[in-house]
């Protein structure tokens, strides 16, 4: 069943599919999953905050912004050899892609910004794929990360257009969208996804999956994040993500991007292994590996080992379906 891929879908048809029996659902992405992907292996990547914390904007999930009190330990950005130890340590204890994120509105042409491109660099020169997450971006500082050996940028939509205003007042939809365009035509590769659990509806999350699924190409990469509820920022009290409502996003976004990676992102310190193996089984087939997301917790090294024991996952190798003109070591 290989169906052809599309980026023509109508929100009906999101919303049909979406809104199927969960277990009619989740069979129809596993039988697509199989068709498209390597089942048994799964991404391993792992997350550093290169700079943490006191961020102008006002996105109501993050601990990372200035305005909410919430005790998170803000420091500028990382020297480089450090970056690059935790890059090692990171490939030494199995992950194949290494993410650099920085609590920014926006990249700015200045020094902080050379030194993400040396750490671009000595990262990519370590074998890993190297993604960044630097908030907004020009064409052109998008290239410049492309010629350091840039793998992937992330910028997420996190929800729907019309509940964007709801959790982010400092930037609008149509910046992110920019910010991916600009990212594509420097011939990155993109990862961007969203979060389930900020209030949203059904209809929210159709159609975030919408505006996904009809970009053209897909995002090679869809990180599907449950919102880590931190103290002190407004989202700090709304209830725990619904496992099988991340089954659902993940089995949709399956079938609407059979070719990307589906990251089961943010929020598995709250998933059991019964959990996260229905998520795998919908069509999940990458996580973030370690102790730490940005500035959260995450599932050590040794639960997850034990987790690919218990379900018989590998990893999977790094630059397995490298576009031809991007550059790998
Ligand atoms: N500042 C940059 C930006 O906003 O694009 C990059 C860093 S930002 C922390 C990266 C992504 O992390 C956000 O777009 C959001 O999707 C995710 N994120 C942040 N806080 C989260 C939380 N508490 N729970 C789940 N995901 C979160
Ligand atoms: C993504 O979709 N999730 C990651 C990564 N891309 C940058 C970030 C999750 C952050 C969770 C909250 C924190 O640890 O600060
Ligand atoms: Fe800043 Fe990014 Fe956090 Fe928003 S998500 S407050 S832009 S670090």
């Amino acid at each position: 069943m290989c169906a052809a891929i599309r980026s023509d879908w109508s929100l009906d048809e999101v919303r049909e599919l979406y809104h199927q029996p969960l277990l009619e659902l989740i069979f129809q992405a596993a039988t697509v999953h199989r068709a498209y992907q390597a089942t048994a292996e799964v991404q391993v990547c792992t997350l550093l905050s290169v700079k943490t914390g006191g961020c102008p904007e006002d996105c109501a999930y993050c601990p990372q912004a200035a305005r909410y009190q919430t005790g998170v330990n803000v420091h500028k950005l990382l020297p480089i050899e450090e970056v690059v130890a935790a890059a090692a340590e990171a490939k030494a204890k199995g992950s194949t892609r290494f993410c650099l994120g920085a609590a920014w509105r926006e990249v700015r042409d200045n020094r902080d910004f050379d030194q993400i491109i040396d750490m671009v660099r000595g990262v990519n020169a370590l074998g890993l794929e190297v993604c960044c997450t630097l908030g907004m971006l020009t064409e052109e500082q998008a290239i410049r990360l492309k010629e350091a050996g840039l793998y992937a940028y992330n910028h997420n939509l996190d929800t729907s257009e019309e509940h964007y205003g709801e959790i982010i007042s400092t930037r609008t939809y149509q910046d992110r969208l920019r910010t991916l365009a600009n990212t594509r035509r420097a011939g990155l590769t993109l990862c961007t996804g969203g979060i389930v659990g900020l209030g949203e509806s059904d209809e929210d999350r159709i159609g975030l999956l919408h505006t996904l699924a009809t970009l053209d190409p897909h995002p090679e990469s869809v990180p599907i994040n449950a919102l880590v509820a931190v103290e002190g920022t407004p989202l700090a009290d709304q209830p725990p993500v619904d496992a099988l409502v991340m089954a659902r996003m993940i089995a949709t976004a399956r079938l609407l991007m059979p070719r990307a990676m589906v990251r089961l992102s943010a929020g598995r310190v709250n998933m059991s292994d019964a959990d996260q193996a229905l998520c795998f089984l919908a069509g999940a087939n990458s996580i973030f590996a370690g102790d730490r997301l940005l500035t959260t917790p995450n599932n050590g090294t040794d639960r997850d080992g034990a987790l690919f024991a218990r379900l018989g996952l590998s990893p999977r190798p790094a630059f397995k379906d490298v576009p031809a003109e991007l550059p790998h070591p």
